[in-house]
C-alpha cells in the first residue's frame, strides 16, 4: 500500500468558483484521489480556501462585512459547493488558520536565518487618490514585454510573464482607475530567489515524474532568470510579520504576501486535519518523520505553476529542513466558455453552485473529465455537454444497466440466473476487458484524464457489444440457458463497468453497485483474473433495477440554459 499525498490548488476565497476552476484543479485531484483509494492506497487529499490578500479585503468591504466574517461565510459556501460535487477532501482547511500562520512565520524566520530573506527599501506604487499603497494586483497597465494594455502588476495575463507593478507602462489604480500614482519608498521583506536559482534548477532537473506541461513552464521561468521577490504587503488581513516570535519592527502595518503563505497552506491544512482527526501530519510532510515514502502529487491550472515550481520550492528547499517536495505536478490548460473566458459580469459561464441547481454533480464530473483541458485548452459548450451526457451516460451506461436489470427482473425473477455455460462470447469479453482495464489503469496512473475517460467509455461500450453477441433477449425464447449465461455475465460485467466509474462518477457508480448488492469492501478497482471477475456474483442473489440513472438533456434544456448562462446564440 503506497501513501499518496494529493493537493489541489487552493481556491481563492472571493466567491464560488466557476466550472473552469473546478475542471483544472479540484476535480482532477478528486478523481485521482478516488482512483488511488480504489486501488487500495493510503491517500490524503488536502485542500483549503486561500483567504489572504487584497481581493478578500475588498470583497469583504463590498459585502459590508469584516474580512473574518466574510471569509467564514465564503469558506462554508465553497465547502458546500465542493460537497455537492462529491469532492472527497480529507480536509478542506483555511490559509487563515492558526497552524498556517504559525508555519508561515516559521518559514520566514528560518529563511532569514539562512540568509535568504532580507529587508529592503522598495519603491512601491502609492495611489494618492486612494490614499494607499497599491498591492501588485491593483496596479494595471501596459505589459513591457508584449504591450498588452491590461496587464496586472503581478503577472501579464496575455504573455504570462511575472511582473512587478513598477514594470508597467501607463499604470493606473484598479481600485479607482486613477492615474494619479507615485512611487514611494517603503520597507519590505525580500525572498532572495536569485540565490536559490541553481538549487531549484537541480531540483526541477531531478523531478523526472512531472508531466510535460508543468516541466516546460518551470523551465520557462528558470530560463528567464529568477528574481528576488518582495514577500510582504501593506495590508491588515494576512499573516503578521514577526521576528523571534514577536511583531517585527517597522512591519506593524504589513503582512506576508498571499502567495507566500498560500502554498504553505497545504501543510497548514494538513495540520488542521491532524488536529481534528488525531492524525500525524508530520508523517505526510517531514521526510525525517516518515514522509520519505510518500508520493506527493499536486494539481493546478497552468497560471499557478510558477508559484509551485519556483516560489514555493524556494521556501521549502531554502529552509534546509526536511520537508516533502512535490513528486508529480499535473497542470491544466484552460476550460473556455465557447472559446472565450468565463465571465460573471458578462453572463458567460456557469459557477459551481449554479451547475448543481441544474444537474447532479456526476453529470458535470463526467463531462469535465472527458473534456478536461489537458493537452490544450478545451471549450465548454452546451451542445457538447448535451451530446457527451446523452451518449456516454444516458445511452451507453444508463441503458445497459436498465435494459439488463429490467429484462432480468421480468425473465429471471430479479435474481442472478443460473444455467448455461461459459463459451466463446464470454472468452471474447474476458479478453477485451483485460486489455481495456490495463489501459484505463495506466491512464489514471499517468493522470491522463481524457484518455482515462475514453477508456472507461470503451469499457462501457464493450458491455453493449457483448450483448449484441450474446443476444439474451432473442435467445430466451429458444434457449433459456443461453440467455441465462448472457444475462449472468452481463450482470457481472456491470460490476466492472461501475467499479471503473467510481473515480469519476462516484454516485452513479454507487447506485449501480447498490443495485447489484456489492459490499462496500468490494467497491474497488477491478483487479485479478477476468473469468473470476465475470463469474463472481452469487447465483440467486437478488438484483434490482435502480431508478433511471441519468436523464437525457433535451434541446429545450440547452436552449434555456444558453439563454440564462450564455452560449452560441
Ligand atoms: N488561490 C489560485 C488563484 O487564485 C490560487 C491558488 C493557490 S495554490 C497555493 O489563482
Ligand atoms: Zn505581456
Amino acid at each position: 500500500m503506497a501513501r499518496i499525498l494529493i493537493t489541489s490548488a487552493l481556491p481563492y476565497i472571493n466567491g464560488v468558483k466557476h466550472l473552469g476552476n473546478l475542471a483544472g484543479s479540484m476535480l482532477p485531484a478528486d478523481v485521482y484521489a478516488r482512483f488511488q483509494r480504489v486501488m487500495g492506497h493510503d491517500v490524503l487529499y488536502v485542500c483549503a480556501t486561500d483567504e489572504h490578500g487584497t481581493p478578500a479585503e475588498l470583497a469583504a468591504a463590498t459585502a459590508g462585512q469584516s474580512v473574518r466574517e466574510y471569509c467564514d461565510e465564503q469558506h462554508d459556501i465553497q465547502k458546500r459547493a465542493g460537497d455537492g460535487f462529491s469532492l472527497s477532501y480529507d480536509v478542506f482547511g483555511r490559509t487563515s488558520s492558526q497552524p498556517n500562520i504559525t508555519l508561515t512565520q516559521h518559514f520566514a524566520e528560518v529563511l532569514e536565518a539562512r540568509g535568504l530573506i532580507e529587508e529592503r527599501l522598495e519603491h512601491q506604487v502609492f495611489s494618492i487618490d486612494d490614499d494607499r499603497f497599491l498591492p501588485d494586483r491593483y496596479v494595471e497597465g501596459t505589459c513591457p514585454h508584449c504591450g498588452f494594455e491590461r496587464a496586472r502588476g503581478d503577472q501579464c495575463d496575455n504573455c504570462g510573464r511575472l511582473l512587478e507593478p513598477t514594470d508597467l507602462k501607463e499604470p493606473y489604480s484598479k481600485i479607482s482607475g486613477s492615474k494619479n500614482l507615485e512611487v514611494r519608498e517603503t520597507k519590505h521583506l525580500h525572498l532572495l530567489q536569485t540565490k536559490m536559482e541553481a538549487r531549484i534548477r537541480d531540483w526541477v532537473d531531478a523531478s523526472t515524474e512531472w508531466p510535460s506541461l508543468a516541466k516546460s513552464i518551470a523551465y520557462k521561468w528558470l530560463d528567464e532568470g529568477l528574481r528576488d521577490r518582495s514577500i510582504t504587503r501593506d495590508l491588515k488581513w494576512g499573516v503578521p510579520v514577526t521576528k523571534d516570535g514577536a511583531p517585527r519592527e517597522g512591519f506593524e502595518n504589513k503582512v506576508f504576501y498571499v502567495w507566500f503563505d498560500a502554498p504553505i497552506g497545504y501543510i497548514g491544512a494538513t495540520v488542521e486535519w491532524a488536529e481534528a482527526n488525531g492524525g500525524d501530519w508530520e508523517s505526510w510532510w517531514r521526510t525525517d518523520k516518515g514522509a520519505d515514502d510518500v508520493t506527493y502529487v499536486q494539481f493546478m491550472g497552468k497560471d499557478n505553476v510558477a508559484f509551485h515550481t519556483v516560489s514555493f520550492p524556494a521556501t521549502i528547499l531554502g529552509s534546509e529542513e526536511p520537508w516533502k517536495t512535490v513528486d508529480k505536478l499535473k497542470a491544466f490548460n484552460w476550460l473556455t466558455w465557447y472559446g472565450g473566458k468565463f465571465s460573471t459580469s458578462e453572463k458567460r459561464g456557469v459557477f459551481m453552485d449554479q451547475a448543481l441547481d441544474l444537474l447532479p454533480g456526476d453529470y458535470w464530473r463526467w463531462y469535465l473529465t472527458a473534456n478536461a483541458p489537458e493537452g490544450s485548452d478545451a471549450a465548454f459548450t452546451w451542445e457538447h455537454f448535451q451530446s457527451l451526457i446523452n451518449t456516454d451516460l444516458a445511452n451507453v451506461l444508463g441503458n445497459y444497466v436498465n435494459r439488463i436489470l429490467r429484462f432480468n427482473k421480468s425473465r429471471f425473477d430479479g435474481v442472478v440466473p443460473e444455467g448455461g455455460t461459459w463459451g466463446e462470447n464470454e472468452d471474447w469479453l474476458a479478453g477485451e476487458m483485460t486489455e481495456r482495464l490495463k489501459a484505463a489503469e495506466a491512464h489514471f496512473e499517468a493522470m491522463e484524464f481524457r484518455k482515462a475517460a475514453s477508456e472507461i467509455r470503451a469499457i462501457w461500450a464493450l458491455g453493449n457489444e457483448y450483448l449484441t453477441k450474446a443476444e439474451p433477449w432473442t435467445k430466451f425464447k429458444t434457449d433459456p440457458d443461453a440467455a441465462a449465461i448472457g444475462v449472468r455475465t452481463a450482470l457481472n460485467y456491470m460490476t466492472v463497468m461501475a467499479r471503473v466509474a467510481l473515480p469519476v462518477i462516484p454516485n452513479a457508480a454507487a447506485t449501480i453497485l447498490d443495485a447489484l448488492g456489492i459490499a462496500d469492501s468490494d467497491r474497488v478497482w477491478p483487479k485479478g483474473e477476468a473469468k473470476s471477475m465475470l463469474t463472481a456474483l452469487p447465483v440467486g442473489q437478488s438484483v434490482e433495477p435502480p431508478e433511471v440513472l441519468f436523464k437525457k438533456i433535451e434541446d429545450t434544456d440547452v436552449a434555456e440554459w444558453s439563454e440564462r448562462f450564455g452560449g452560441a446564440g
